[in-house]
């Protein structure tokens, strides 16, 4: 018997940039993300100093820029979600729909109707839609004239964009989340921020020169979001890592402590409580920050304190392990933070490390920290999918991964931790954020397309979809 609310959110996430597809359609142009290339070269791409933004179709083809088409699809996929009994889903807006060039002074309305109809479609089937107001992607224009984030004049932009979508959709949207995994930007700023790394070696002035700006929008919205709706809950969104000391050496269990500070608490604590949390100094020190340029009035301090976030969301893939004394040798991958192998645990086939009890402790550590109710907005396994000749993709490995973290958010719940939802990600299959394809896949739902955008696009059902449904339908019961 688990005790998941009556009122619990089960549903799914997806972002814009990944599975909308129709990059210069309907006016909008293109984003940060549209500019990124696929493949292998990726991440490497975006944390080195050639990054150039140029779009270039022969070089940033297919399967960034069509994504899964859903643009054209929306009405299907989300009759599968409702099918699956979706109590909420989580979906971005592609800020370049609204505001192609990010400093236009009006809106697209092409793409505020985009919008519009798939709020509606999901209302239809009593789906509560769930925002991301900005999801590793500005308009590409933000980037290439203005410098990205670290550029105070993206504050005004965003709160324009944030105000627009808010006033149109504040009356059928009542949760928001202001800026997807904020703490990124420690590993790769040009997600998040825009920002194109101008040395070999990122520039940390400039990183927390864009948190500031960041956190100063997002407080914005949650002010706009309160006076047009003092019902609206608007949330930060951050990429929780739960991370262990290799071993007792008090040495590694600082280095834990530390990483702690700076990787899953800096960003919330700032959003949550309203003012730069103690560890600051230390922060700005060991990541060579010249507070000499940092730009921080004491307005922006004031709007800190005084518009605070709602709720917590985060991302929950894999845990890491801390060892500055070089106990173990063999690194892990993971999503951003990898650290080194964790001996007790197994690991998907991109040597992120699979850890149900470890989403229980981001659970327990950041309500213990913050009391503050939490929602679990990404969590899933990126594997590789064999349909056979009809179709069918029989994904234990994947309910075993689910079953298994809704385990622990139902242990997390009896410990007293309060939580509102849990939406997995890439409830369809769609486009990888660090791969930029389209193979490393998440869904419930099948995608018919490859790495090359070859396919027919067609949507299957996985068997995971059917062991979702009966989820949702017994309230977590049946695992
Ligand atoms: C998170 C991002 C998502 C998503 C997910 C899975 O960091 O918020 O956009 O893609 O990770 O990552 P990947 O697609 O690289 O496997």
């Amino acid at each position: 018997m688990y005790n998941f609310p009556k009122s619990f959110l089960w549903g799914g996430a997806t972002a814009a940039n990944q599975l909308e597809g129709a990059w210069d359609v309907d006016g909008k142009q293109p984003s940060t993300n549209d500019a990124l290339p696929g493949g292998k070269d990726r991440l490497k791409i975006i944390d080195s100093d050639t990054f150039d933004w140029q779009i270039d179709n022969s070089r940033y083809r297919y399967p960034n820029h069509r994504g899964i088409d859903y643009y054209h699809h929306f009405k299907e996929d989300i009759q599968l979600f409702a099918q699956m009994g979706f109590k909420c889903y989580r979906f971005s807006i592609a800020w370049s729909r609204i505001y192609p060039n990010g400093d236009d002074i009006r809106p697209n309305e092409q793409g505020l109707k985009f919008y519009d109809a798939v709020i509606d479609e999901c209302l239809k089937y009593n789906i509560q839609p769930v925002i991301t107001i900005s999801h590793y992607e500005l308009p590409l224009n933000l980037a290439v004239k203005y410098g990205g984030w670290k550029n105070r004049q993206l504050i005004t932009f965003y709160e324009r964009f944030a105000e627009t979508v808010l006033k149109r959709y504040g009356d059928r949207v009542q949760y928001w989340m202001t800026f997807n995994e904020i703490n990124s930007a420690f590993h790769f700023p040009a997600l998040g921020q825009g920002m194109i790394p101008s040395t070999g070696s990122k520039d940390y002035t400039n990183v927390f020169q864009a948190w500031h700006n960041q956190f100063v929008a997002s407080a914005l919205a949650v002010k706009v979001g309160h006076e047009i709706d003092p019902n609206l809950k608007i949330g930060c969104m951050t990429l929780y890592i739960t991370s262990y000391a290799v071993d007792d050496d008090p040495i590694n269990q600082l280095a834990n402590l530390k990483q702690k500070q700076d990787f899953n608490f800096f960003c919330t604590d700032v959003q949550v409580r309203g003012h730069y949390p103690a560890s600051t100094q230390r922060i700005y020190h060991d990541y060579n920050v010249d507070q000499s340029k940092l730009i921080q009035t004491d307005a922006d301090f004031k709007l800190l304190a005084k518009y605070p976030v709602d709720y917590i969301g985060f991302s929950y893939y894999n845990s890491s392990v801390v060892d500055v004394t070089h106990v173990h040798q063999e690194k892990a991958q993971g999503n951003l933070n990898g650290g080194v192998r964790n001996t007790h645990l197994a690991e998907s086939e991109w040597g992120w490390q699979i850890d149900p009890v470890g989403l229980r402790i981001a659970l327990n550590e950041l309500y213990g920290r913050y009391e503050k109710p939490l929602f679990v907005v990404e969590n899933g396994l990126g594997a590789i999918d064999k349909p056979d000749e009809h179709f069918m993709i029989a994904d234990d490995y994947r309910i075993d991964f689910l079953r298994q973290h809704i385990e622990a958010m139902a242990a997390a719940i009896d410990d007293g931790v309060y939580l509102m939802g849990y939406t997995p990600w890439g409830c369809i299959d769609l486009v990888s954020a660090s791969t930029g394809e389209m193979s490393k896949r998440y869904g419930f739902i099948y995608v018919d397309l490859d790495d090359n955008g070859e396919g027919t696009l067609k949507r299957y059902k996985k068997k995971s979809f059917d062991w979702y449904q009966e989820v949702i339908k017994t309230n977590g019961e049946n695992l």
